[in-house]
């Protein structure tokens, strides 16, 4: 199959900025469960186009997470916005179209579109299209447009930045943390933001409830296949006696996966009575994205979900079997 791929439908960084050179008005789309990478791209975007007098609205079908509220111009994503004017639509990390959630017809009713992103899946959507798979972070792709418009950066452009570069490279720990990631993180720390206050809050903070959630992790983790395989839950009951959310449950699966002799490690929670919500975590060679699948979730080799109905015992019972029996096949 001869499918067009993104990059050979990539236009230049200066075409895009000759572009919203010449819009008045645009407006930004990130995507549904919004991370550090799609807001901070958006929000340094925004600042960027905010000094060349452009009008700017900043959208984002989800909320900005807790861990991010440091985050510049956090406060001006709005999920329903009603744009009356022609304006520009660009949208920065969406993988896919589907990643806008409620925000696509918003992006298809731009005079213009314009796509950045760095996913290898994505398809070149835009009128206009930069998609780079090799770029750490899609960022990098907006930081160099930023340059092509001619900006001087700021301290908040540059916090903005450093909250999309380091949280989609694990803190500069992942792979995907390239020569060309620390030499961005070198040229947005001169902006002179605080840098050892934005870490605290993005890695190292968290809240009460998820100590106890990782507590409860730690208090009932189950060990198979020689402790190769690490599995925990939560009940409903006990995210409520928590008072603990959705994000407070982040890093559990995580948590197990570190352990020295775990390969592959899952984290329940139950959703709604009798239906959990499994993260998936690996370390080197079992793909958990054949295990997602298996309960028709998706993912990544290592970080997929998906759900999984019955009781905590039961929904661990079925985990772990496909976890024992891709580690069988997998090693
Ligand atoms: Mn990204």
């Amino acid at each position: 199959m001869a499918a067009k791929t993104a990059t050979t439908m990539n236009d230049s960084i200066q075409s895009i900025a000759n572009a919203l050179t010449e819009s008045g008005s645009i407006v930004v789309i990130s995507h549904i469960s919004p991370d550090g990478d799609t807001l901070g791209s958006a929000s340094a975007l925004a600042m960027a186009l905010e000094k060349l007098g452009k009008k700017v609205r900043i959208t984002c079908e989800g909320k900005v997470p807790y861990m991010l509220r440091m985050l510049p111009l956090k406060e001006r994503f709005e999920s329903e916005p009603s744009v009356d004017e022609p304006y520009t639509a660009v949208s920065v990390d969406c993988g896919d179209v589907m990643r806008m959630g409620k925000l696509y017809p918003l992006f298809i009713a731009g005079k213009k579109r314009i796509n950045i992103d760095h996913h290898t899946t994505n398809s070149g959507f835009g009128d206009l299209n930069c998609v780079d798979p090799t770029a750490p972070a899609t960022i990098c792709l907006v930081w160099e447009l930023i340059r092509a418009l001619g900006v001087q950066a700021d301290k908040n452009m540059g916090l903005a930045a450093y909250i999309a570069l380091s949280t989609d490279t694990g803190n500069f720990n992942y792979s995907n943390t390239t020569p060309q990631a620390f030499r961005l993180a070198a040229e947005l720390l001169e902006t002179g933001f605080d840098l050892s206050e934005v870490a605290h809050s993005l890695f190292r903070e968290r809240t009460a409830a998820r100590a106890k959630v990782i507590g409860l992790c730690a208090k009932r983790m189950q060990l198979f296949g020689n402790d190769t395989i690490a599995v925990s839950g939560v009940e409903l009951s006990d995210m409520q006696r928590i008072g603990a959310s959705d994000a407070d449950c982040e890093g559990a699966a995580d948590f197990l996966r570190d352990i020295d002799t775990v390969e592959a490690s899952a984290f329940l929670r139950e959703v709604e009575p009798g239906v959990f919500k499994v993260s998936l975590r690996s370390q080197k060679y079992l793909d958990v994205s054949k295990v997602a699948q298996r309960f028709a979730g998706g993912g990544h080799k290592h970080a997929a979900g998906a759900k999984v109905n019955g009781t905590l015992n039961e929904a661990i019972a079925a985990i772990k079997d496909a976890l024992l029996q891709e580690a069988s096949e997998d090693n």
